[in-house]
């Protein structure tokens, strides 16, 4: 990327970062969505970020009610966007599950939280 064109993105990026709060990585939004509930079992959970990821420690964890890990331990990047955490989980019964997630941002800030959602049949 050209060095001006790199600082126009910077400009955009920066302006977009709605308080000082948003400096670290925290969870925008995700799939499904925080509190929710879906019908019948979404077969990845998807998490976005308000900033960029280092993979190696970023990771997201689904437990059921009875606090069995529920998820099939591939958290992972996504290739094209450095801001969206996947895990993937077998068919999920219907119950409410608790999403567990630490994540480091690029900034080398450490990040986590959690949220639930509600698998309806
Ligand atoms: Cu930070």
């Amino acid at each position: 990327m050209k060095p001006i064109l790199l600082a126009a993105w910077a400009v955009a990026w920066t302006a977009s970062a709605v308080s000082p709060a948003s400096a670290h990585a925290f969870l925008d939004h995700a799939t499904p969505a925080v509190g929710s509930t879906v019908h019948g079992s979404p077969p990845r959970l998807a998490l976005w970020f308000t900033q960029t990821l280092e993979p190696a420690f970023s990771t997201v964890r689904v437990f059921d009610r009875e606090n069995r890990r529920q998820d099939k331990d591939d958290a992972k990047l996504d290739p094209r966007d450095a801001t969206l955490l996947l895990v993937s989980v077998p068919q999920l019964v219907p119950g409410r599950y608790r999403v567990e997630w630490r994540v480091l941002s690029t900034d080398t800030h450490v990040t986590e939280g959690d949220f639930t959602f509600v698998v309806a049949p």
